[in-house]
């Protein structure tokens, strides 16, 4: 509990390009939760490193990423947003963590098992305890509640397990998270495999709409979308690529799958595509005007950067302090 609100964190990796699935399953819904809730979003490059990463990329991503939570609407006088590897509470707390979490639990995660299979030449320590991390992500500042998708589910779980093993041993030091269940955005597919999500880490660039893609990429992805030959615009699991073509324009334009089959009853996929593409390109133009309007004003995100790196500082150095204490190292003389 800050200022009367519970808090909710959420962390969004850097690497790779964001897609429009992490705009509109996550991002977007994002921009008025702090009228609610006290609200952490962090920029976790830690988490990006286990993983090999080329230094001057990761940077550039970051701040890109940085850059792109303030052109959606996150406004960062409201919002803690910041860097993780500005605040060194994560990789203290992390540690002492790693000291409450067991291999076995970690040997269960299934995103370990799919990273290590995907970079087999660097099955590195730090992928093994990234969901330690994460748990120290949440549990430093308190947090009550966290957005997250189905992928992360079971870190959380994990974090929640390791705060309540803590808790038994050592008292109230950590509040339990909760997953966060809200509005939930759209699950968006990918457009060459409509089983699948939009994943920003897809080899395939015409599976997912990039955030920064231009209007003509955006209309011709959409137009090349994997769909069936019913010809029909139908909101049915039996034609999972015009579902999630649908959802995608419903999430857009606001209209709900029956009035997107009314519109486009009688008519064929070419009309629909185009007009999907259209408005997913119309609504990314304010959204990449911004970023760009945004990416020149770099003293006002590095003031941002700053003064909120400075907040999480202070506020994580709280339960830190404590878990320290709880732990048994002796107190700093100052
Ligand atoms: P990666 O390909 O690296 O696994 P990703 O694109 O799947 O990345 P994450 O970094 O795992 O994205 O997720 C960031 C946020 O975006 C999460 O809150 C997640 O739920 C949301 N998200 C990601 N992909 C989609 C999608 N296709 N539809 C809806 N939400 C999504
Ligand atoms: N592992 C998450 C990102 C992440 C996160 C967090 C999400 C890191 N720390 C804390 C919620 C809370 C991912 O890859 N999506």
């Amino acid at each position: 509990m800050l200022d009367g609100k519970k808090t909710l964190f959420s962390g969004m990796q850097a690497t790779g390009n964001l897609t429009l699935g992490n705009y509109l399953g996550a991002l977007k819904n994002w921009v008025s939760l702090n009228e609610e809730y006290q609200c952490f979003f962090s920029v976790v490059d830690m988490h990006s490193i286990t993983v090999r990463q080329d230094p001057a990329e990761l940077r550039k991503r970051a701040r890109a990423l940085y850059t792109l939570y303030v052109a959606a609407g996150l406004d960062p006088e409201k919002n803690c947003i910041y860097y993780q590897s500005h605040v060194s509470g994560h990789a203290e707390l992390a540690w002492i963590l790693n000291c409450y979490t067991y291999m076995g639990e970690l040997n269960r995660m299934t995103q370990f098992k799919d990273k290590s299979a995907k970079h087999e030449d660097n099955i590195n320590a730090g992928l093994y305890t990234y969901p330690v991390l994460m748990a120290a992500d949440i549990l430093l500042y308190q947090t009550d509640v966290v957005p997250v998708g189905a992928d992360q589910k079971q870190h959380l779980e994990l974090a929640r397990d390791i705060a309540a093993r803590f808790n038994s041993i050592y008292g109230d030091v950590f509040t339990i998270p909760e997953p966060y269940i809200g509005k939930v955005g759209a699950r968006i597919m990918s457009l060459q495999n409509p089983e699948k999500k939009m994943s920003k880490s897809d080899e395939n660039p015409n599976a997912s709409i990039y955030l920064t893609d231009d209007r003509d990429t955006v209309i011709r992805k959409f137009k090349r979308a994997v769909t069936d030959s019913l010809a029909d615009v139908r909101y049915s699991d039996e034609q999972p690529g015009i579902k999630n073509l649908i959802d995608i324009y419903s999430a857009t334009t606001m209209k709900t799958p029956a009035e997107i089959e009314k519109e486009f009853s009688g008519k064929g996929y070419g009309d629909f595509k185009l007009a999907v593409g259209e408005a997913v390109a119309d609504m990314l133009k304010p959204l990449q005007d911004r970023i760009a309007s945004l990416s020149k004003d770099k003293a006002y995100i590095d003031s941002m950067i700053k003064n909120n790196a400075e907040k999480a500082s202070y506020l994580s150095n709280k339960t830190l302090r404590k878990v320290q204490k709880k732990v048994g190292f002796p107190e700093k003389i100052r």
